[in-house]
């Protein structure tokens, strides 16, 4: 690194004055037209933890579900797993540096403060469709090359693809896209075999963003052993992202899809976010949607797993591999019930954010994470793939273990993947929508959020469902939780937006809204 060549390349990526950027939940996002500082300096960042940690690290630009006009990044850790927590301060601090020097002076402190050696890392580099992200992946690489490390540019992928790959490549495995696909349909089709196809197709909705060429791959590779019928597939130059359509519009607004009136009443369909790292199911009746979300997946992905498992020989049955159910408070109150009571499997809330999901699962055999807006996946401890290993071809649930830990990222949530899981989870127990959804009624719910001048005001503990302060706030909701049947409801400040966010179940739609009404009024 020569600290010459790295002040001439930090001026050139100067931070808009009036910018504040903030990495939140899962990385920065903001209006792609003040992000270059921001993603130039996110290379740096990524440079000097592929130093710190002798691995390949990665970023993916991308803003999600986002409106087109926004952008944003994502950093992977070599583990494939999201940047350690630790480093987000350092993510800030970098990317509210006024100038070159300040950026610089930054750096140094970084490279003392973790005692990071001197050397050349290398990052790889991703995007999804958004037309601003030529800019954006040149300024990621800049940023990279600037530090003396190496960027290798992925090109368009799906963030879970990047995830999936930058975890291959450290651990000396097959890497490229292709070896994705290859992991993905060999797992699924060794999961399915022997089972009957599903009568219908399935249409997915793409979201208009990466995910509809991606999925296009996976669906050829897999026909015919998987029908499925893609929409809202447009993408070219950004064109119709999330407008309408995509897993977190179907969440939030309970509204059918844009371009999904005229499929069949009851078909089975699933819909992508814009960078397919979040999956839901759902199903039109007339007009009308109904959801399958992040909660009924995961009861589904329980199931599929904790049948296979009790087909493991005896011996494997006296000291039983753990499996955990990751949630948070957004989880349906009745999902939640169904796990405790039926399945009787482990249930763990954790806060909102996937961090704090994967990092719980990661404490059981088997993990089960999904929080409601169908982020998620299932993650398995290396004791118990090596005891798969162990058990090896003359044991059939061990196999569609080792299959299920192909097939489904091990990285990060990701839809492409999802689908695979569901289908696959469905096709073994011969399964159609109905019975999935016959497992539980949900609770009727109620989102509600609440502009307010500092959210920052609001404090919660225990996993998001108390509120510490402003003072009298809990006392407040408690009282109007109390007056609803089955009533639940909690607050917290978003992650992603300035607003606070409101959240009520009860026994009844009617009585979820008042809720959900009483409890914003306590706000603000
Ligand atoms: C981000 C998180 C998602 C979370 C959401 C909450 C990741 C990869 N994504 O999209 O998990 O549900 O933020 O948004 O962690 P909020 O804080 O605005 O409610
Ligand atoms: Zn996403």
């Amino acid at each position: 690194m020569d600290l010459a060549t790295l002040k001439e390349a930090c001026s050139q990526y100067k931070k808009p004055t009036e910018f504040k950027p903030s990495y939140g939940t899962a990385g920065f996002r903001a209006d792609a037209s003040v992000l270059s500082s921001t993603v130039f300096r996110c290379g740096l960042l990524m440079a000097m933890r592929a130093l710190k940690t002798g691995s390949v690290t990665g970023l993916v630009v991308t803003a999600s579900h986002n409106p087109v006009e926004d952008n944003g990044v994502k950093l992977v850790e070599p583990t494939g797993y999201m940047l350690d927590q630790a480093w987000e301060v350092w993510a800030n601090k970098l990317a509210a540096a006024d100038d070159a020097d300040d950026t610089c002076a930054v750096i140094q402190e970084l490279f003392q403060a973790e005692d990071i050696p001197y050397g050349s890392g290398t990052v790889m580099l991703a995007h999804d469709t958004r037309p601003s992200a030529d800019t954006l992946v040149k300024a990621a690489a800049a940023g990279v090359a600037a530090m003396g490390s190496l960027p290798i540019a992925c090109g368009l992928l799906t963030t879970p693809q990047l995830h999936w790959m930058v975890r291959q490549c450290n651990a000396r495995l097959k890497h490229k896209e292709k070896a994705y696909f290859e992991a993905l349909a060999t797992g699924y089709a060794r999961l399915v075999s022997g089972t009957q196809a599903l009568g219908e197709g399935l249409v997915v909705d793409c979201a208009n963003g990466v995910g509809a060429a991606k999925l296009q791959v996976l669906a050829d590779r897999l026909a015919p052993g998987m029908a499925a019928e893609l929409r809202n597939t447009d993408g070219a130059e950004g064109r119709g992202l999330n407008e309408s359509c995509g897993a977190d519009f179907l969440q939030k607004e309970r509204r059918l899809p844009a371009g999904f009136h005229d499929v069949p009443d009851g078909a089975r369909c699933a819909s992508l976010d814009g960078d397919a790292d979040r999956l839901v199911y759902f199903r039109r009746h007339g007009s009308e949607l109904e959801l399958f979300d992040g909660d009924r997946i995961a009861v589904l992905a329980a199931l599929l797993v904790m049948n296979i498992l009790k087909m493991l020989p005896a011996t494997e049955q006296q000291a039983p591999f753990t499996v955990g159910i990751v949630q948070t408070a957004y989880a349906n109150g009745a999902s939640t019930a169904y796990i405790k009571e039926r399945l009787r499997a482990e249930v763990r809330l954790t806060p909102t954010g996937v961090k704090h999901l994967h990092a719980a699962a990661e404490e059981f055999d088997v993990g089960i994470y999904f929080e409601a807006n169908g982020h998620g996946t299932v993650l398995f401890s290396a004791a118990l793939v090596q005891r798969l290993h162990e058990l090896g071809d003359e044991s059939a649930p061990a196999k569609a273990l080792l299959a299920l830990v192909d097939m489904v990222n091990q990285a990060v949530g990701d839809a492409l993947s999802g689908v695979l899981l569901v289908e696959a989870a469905l096709r073994r127990k011969g399964w159609g929508l109905d019975q999935w959804a016959a497992l539980y009624t949900d609770l009727p719910s109620r989102q509600l959020k609440v502009k307010v001048a500092d959210r920052s005001v609001v404090a919660t503990s225990h996993a998001e469902t108390r509120v510490v302060s402003p003072a009298g706030l809990q006392l407040l909701i408690d009282d109007a939780v109390a007056a609803a049947p089955q009533g639940r409801a909690f607050v917290r400040p978003s992650g992603t937006e300035d607003v606070v966010r409101v959240y009520a179940e009860a026994a009844s739609r009617a009585a979820a809204d008042d809720l959900a009404r009483a409890v914003a009024r306590a706000v603000h």
